[in-house]
């Protein structure tokens, strides 16, 4: 395998022009398969995806010197065509290589959820709102079955407009249908890993999927655009009233010099605080209601916990959580069986550097394989199993095992890791406080196994919700 002097990886065998693409056919996900080759080949494995030189990395040693001790020499990101459409050319923060100006985004971009997340109330009394109409739309289908998808999808959707632009919509508002719909078509559309981005030639035949892409993002941004400009006109200074007016105060602020942003990329972090809060959100909440109704005793404990740490009546708020350290548990165990991001987004080596003790030259790709990290054996008994005892300790406080990482770490770690933890927490105690989540009578368990999309998603069930009182 291609390295740069020294010990050398193990690597898949390769032909020319496809690289190891002919050994990568398979039934399953890349993330399965990756986990199954990590077993031949060992703990870093190199590949050839097309012409790029790619590792892949499942062992957590490896994965904490990728992401955190190397951390800055391996925050790159790969160039892709379908990314370049969704993000202008990497005026986002997620697909954007690194680079001064980057940093300076993401800074800004952090900031800017610090200002209306954890330390203010702002982001908690809009979930908690959002949450309750949630609630009362399930209340209002008494007991029937339904696909929670699509109301769910609704309700963080509605977080993500009050957060980022303050709008607020009624369920059929054709402003939020606008949302969902092109939010949907570019999910369908950008399938990580598809063809186009291992051979940007490929391009220049017509591509269905590239055209629906396109227009998309072309309603997407025609909306942001509108809610920009808005924002513009009616900005005070020092008085942000949401993300889009924090992000265009700093954008103002810059110095004028090249490392600067754009309006561009506060048009494309609003874009993608849409698509990251959204998708990742709801998958997790349908994951863990999935999990729920393979293990009702499960959802049986998380119900005493809350009747007996806070009522059935009292609000719940973000200062509940450190009361109800198994709900919180449920929702690690969730995010450890079926991390939303199995693969995390490719990393790039930014220069020649190194992994376990083997030279890494500059532009090389890497992977890692958070699923393995998150079903490896040595590391945690009966992985496949759901057991979200496994985050407390033997006091029954919350407990964080070291390989457990689903948001990443280092210079690239999830800038939206508070947030979705907020809403999370605040959803699913909102939810089970309320209700019952049951099987339909003669429906079957939820499939576990899911889907890869742009997100491991679960396949779509039905389920059946009960109010409590
Ligand atoms: C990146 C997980 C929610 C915004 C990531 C990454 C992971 C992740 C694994 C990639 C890290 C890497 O490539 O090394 C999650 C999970 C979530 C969640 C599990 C919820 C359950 C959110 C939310 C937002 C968000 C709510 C924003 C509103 C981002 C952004 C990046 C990112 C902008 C790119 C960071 C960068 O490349 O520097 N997330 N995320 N995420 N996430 Fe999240
Ligand atoms: C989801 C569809 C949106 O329309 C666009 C979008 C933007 C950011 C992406 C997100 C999609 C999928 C989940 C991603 C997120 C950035 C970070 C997050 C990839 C494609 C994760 C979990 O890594």
């Amino acid at each position: 395998c291609r390295s740069g002097g020294g010990l050398t990886f193990p690597c898949l065998p390769r032909v020319p022009v496809f690289g190891s693409l002919l050994h990568l056919r398979s039934s399953l996900p890349p993330h399965l398969l990756f986990t199954q080759l990590s077993r031949r080949y060992g703990p870093v494995f190199g590949l050839y995806a097309g012409p790029h030189f790619t590792l892949v990395v499942s062992e957590i040693s490896l994965v904490r010197e990728v992401l955190l001790q190397r951390g800055r020499e391996f925050a790159g990101r790969p160039k892709m065509v379908t990314t370049d459409v969704l993000t202008q050319g990497g005026k986002d923060i997620a697909f954007a290589d690194y680079s001064p100006l980057w940093k300076n985004h993401r800074r800004l971009v952090h900031n800017s959820f610090t200002l209306f997340g954890e330390g203010s109330s702002k982001l908690q009394t809009i979930v908690q709102e959002d949450a309750d109409s949630l609630c009362e739309e399930l209340q209002s289908c008494r007991g029937q079955s339904s696909d929670l998808s699509p109301i769910l999808m609704r309700a963080v959707t509605n977080v993500i407009c009050r957060l980022v632009f303050s709008s607020s919509y009624q369920p059929n508002d054709p402003e939020l249908l606008t949302v969902i719909d092109y939010n949907d078509g570019i999910v369908q559309t950008i399938a990580r890993g598809g063809l186009v981005d291992i051979f940007p030639w490929l391009r220049i035949f017509p591509n269905k999927d590239l055209k629906k892409l396109k227009q998309c993002v072309s309603v997407r941004d025609r909306l942001l655009h509108r809610k920009l400009l808005e924002h513009k006109m009616t900005l005070t200074p020092g008085e942000p009233r949401d993300l889009l007016d924090a992000l265009l105060i700093g954008q103002m602020k810059g110095s004028g010099g090249e490392d600067d942003i754009t309006e561009d990329h506060v048009l494309m972090t609003a874009a993608e605080a849409f698509g990251a809060g959204v998708e990742t959100t709801s998958t997790t909440l349908l994951w863990t209601i999935a999990f729920l109704l393979h293990h009702p005793q499960v959802q049986e404990r998380v119900h005493s916990e809350l009747d007996e740490r806070v009522g059935r009546d009292r609000p719940l708020s973000l200062s509940d959580r450190s009361r109800l350290p198994f709900l919180d548990a449920v929702l690690c165990e969730v995010m450890r069986i079926r991390p939303v991001s199995p693969v995390l987004i490719p990393h790039v080596a930014m220069q020649d550097t190194s992994l376990g003790g083997h030279s890494v030259p500059k532009g090389t790709r890497v992977l890692v394989n958070m699923w393995a990290i998150h079903h490896d054996p040595k590391y945690w008994d009966e992985p496949d199993q759901f057991r979200p005892e496994r985050f407390l300790d033997s006091s029954g406080k919350r407990a964080t095992p070291g390989s457990f990482l689903p948001f990443g770490a280092g210079p690239r770690i999830c800038v939206g890791e508070s947030l979705a933890r907020i809403e999370l927490f605040l959803f699913a105690s909102r939810l089970l406080q309320r209700f019952h989540f049951s099987v339909p009578p003669g429906a079957s368990l939820p499939d576990l196994k899911g889907r890869l999309g742009v997100v491991l998603q679960p396949l779509r069930y039905s389920v059946r919700v009960t109010p409590r009182h």
